[in-house]
């Protein structure tokens, strides 16, 4: 029962997942699934890109939480648009959720959609949601066991985050460890070596956005 039950909310999450994808590809919107821990520095990481490419890309953001309206007005404050979904509780966003808060949204010129989904490395990489790509953050201050323990989120991502390079020799973070067990599990996987609060970095992170955009449009 239980099984069924599930492959039915699978199923449905499908349709709406492709559709959302076959509108993304249509308007060559790149639409990227963030998943990480809650508190790696996703919403940080999208301040800094909002500040370093507001004016080179028109880019919007979709917001999960559990509860409150945080993380959509930080974004609010960058300039962007940007819609909140509160998921009351739910531990990973789903592909209908989009569909609706993408309504909300000023589609018009729109070069990239970015979903920050709910802070879990488990439950979202299960949720298609009709992205192009998906991107998955991991902080120092995790451990760089993570990807090892959580393999899921890191087999399916297009790019890792490293963030918090600025505070890795204070938590025993080895990047050598993370990064191996990450191309264990997925050998296409682009990996940036980030700061989002000193903005270390970065620059790869934003080339790799300028050139996917550029892709899509051909
Ligand atoms: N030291 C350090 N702190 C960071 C960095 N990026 C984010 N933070 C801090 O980590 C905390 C969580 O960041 P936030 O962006 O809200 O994470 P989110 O929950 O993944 O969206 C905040 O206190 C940030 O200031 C970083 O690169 N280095
Ligand atoms: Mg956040």
């Amino acid at each position: 029962m239980r099984i069924k039950i599930e492959q039915k909310i699978l199923a449905k999450n499908e349709d709406f997942a492709s559709a959302n994808r076959k509108y993304f590809k249509r308007n060559n919107i790149l639409c990227i699934n963030m998943i990480s821990s809650p508190g790696s520095g996703k919403t940080t990481i999208l301040e800094q890109t909002a500040k370093a490419l507001k004016n080179k890309l028109n880019i919007a953001v979709i917001e999960g939480d559990l509860y409150t309206e945080y993380d959509a007005d930080r974004i609010r404050k960058t300039g962007l648009q940007a819609v909140q979904i509160e998921t009351k509780g739910a531990c990973h966003l789903s592909a209908e959720q989009i569909t609706k808060a993408f309504h909300k949204l000023d589609a018009e010129k729109l070069d990239v959609l970015v979903i920050e989904n709910v802070g879990n490395l488990v439950c979202p990489s299960d949720f298609d949601l009709g992205e192009l790509r998906r991107v998955v953050v991991l902080s120092t201050a995790e451990g760089d066991d993570k990807c090892a323990k959580y393999p899921g989120s890191f087999a399916q991502a297009d790019v890792l985050l490293i963030n918090k390079m600025d505070i890795a020799k204070h938590v025993d973070f080895k990047i050598s460890k993370a990064k191996r067990d990450a191309r264990k599990l997925n050998k296409q996987l682009k990996i940036f070596e980030i700061s989002a609060k000193t903005t270390a970095g970065m620059d790869k992170w934003f080339n790799w956005l300028l050139k996917s955009c550029k892709e899509l449009r051909k």
